[in-house]
């Protein structure tokens, strides 16, 4: 599988990861921090409005330089280290480890998004064996993060977040002759998705999602706009890559890789 690893830049921490990790020594402030999620769909990055990350996951901070530290999972990491992602081929560069209940509540910046910088926010069925356990959050396109930004705003209190943090408003991007220029609430609306619990019909949702907007989708925003995404995606992708706002990152399918790092 490969998926485009997005740089998102940490703007401010969360008053509890400042603590963690002013504590720890191991990062200059004046370095930049990125967190990475995987996404597939590089053209619905114009549409970014927060980036989910799993309360029960640990994540590692990985030192690419003296001025960068990556943040991801040690299992992404690890493979990683085979990819020419960090300096020493072989070694993962583990600078510390920081709690995903800690980090809700930082920003970040997103590159290519309308929104410019957003809000790190919750997300319980992040897995942790798959990309590197953070997620950008497209609510126009996913469903998932369409319904997970619904019920955090509505339980706000019961997850412990500011509903503030929760960007109510999804950016059409994609137009589709079937659904419109907001699939994901459209879809979810149309499933009668009550919540982010009813996996089956999610998993139905995600698939029409993701076949109907690569093979009927159009771009709405940005500068590829009219231009079928089946086209629009190569040409984001390699714009992504090129302005080093995003690298390419791989994961042997069905393969652990158990070397502990
Ligand atoms: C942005 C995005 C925009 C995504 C969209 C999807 C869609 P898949 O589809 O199951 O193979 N993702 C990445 N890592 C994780 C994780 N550890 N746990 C849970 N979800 C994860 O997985 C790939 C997609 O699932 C990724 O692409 C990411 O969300 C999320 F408009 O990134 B995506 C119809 C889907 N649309």
């Amino acid at each position: 599988q490969e998926y485009i690893a997005l740089k998102c830049k940490v703007m401010d921490w969360s008053a509890r990861a400042m603590e963690v990790i002013s504590s720890s020594n191991n990062i200059p402030s004046s370095a930049d921090v990125f967190m990475i999620p995987a996404t597939l769909r590089p053209e619905t990055m114009y549409g970014q409005t927060n980036l989910f990350v799993s309360p029960t996951i640990t994540y590692g901070i990985f030192k690419i330089s003296d001025t960068i530290f990556y943040l991801a999972t040690d299992r992404s990491a690890r493979n990683m280290v085979f990819q020419g992602i960090f300096p020493d081929w072989g070694t993962v560069p583990k600078v510390m480890e920081i709690k995903g209940s800690d980090l809700v509540g930082s920003s970040v910046r997103t590159p290519l998004s309308a929104r410019d910088v957003v809000y790190v926010i919750p997300m319980d069925t992040i897995k942790e064996t798959k990309g590197t356990g953070l997620v950008t959050s497209v609510p126009s396109d996913s469903p998932d993060d369409h319904i997970m930004t619904l019920e955090l705003f509505k339980k706000a209190t019961h997850y412990g977040i500011d509903p503030q943090w929760v960007c109510q408003d999804s950016i059409p991007i994609i137009d589709t002759p079937e659904y419109g220029n907001l699939i994901a609430p459209t879809l979810v609306k149309k499933l009668k998705i009550n919540s982010p619990k009813d996996e089956r019909q999610l998993l139905a949702a995600k698939e029409l999602a993701y076949k109907v907007g690569f093979y009927h989708g159009t771009m709405a925003f940005g500068p590829f706009t009219g231009m079928p995404v089946q086209e629009a995606k190569t040409r984001i992708r390699q714009q992504l890559l090129d302005s080093g706002d995003a690298f390419v990152y791989c994961e042997p399918d069905g393969v652990v890789i158990s070397r502990s790092g």
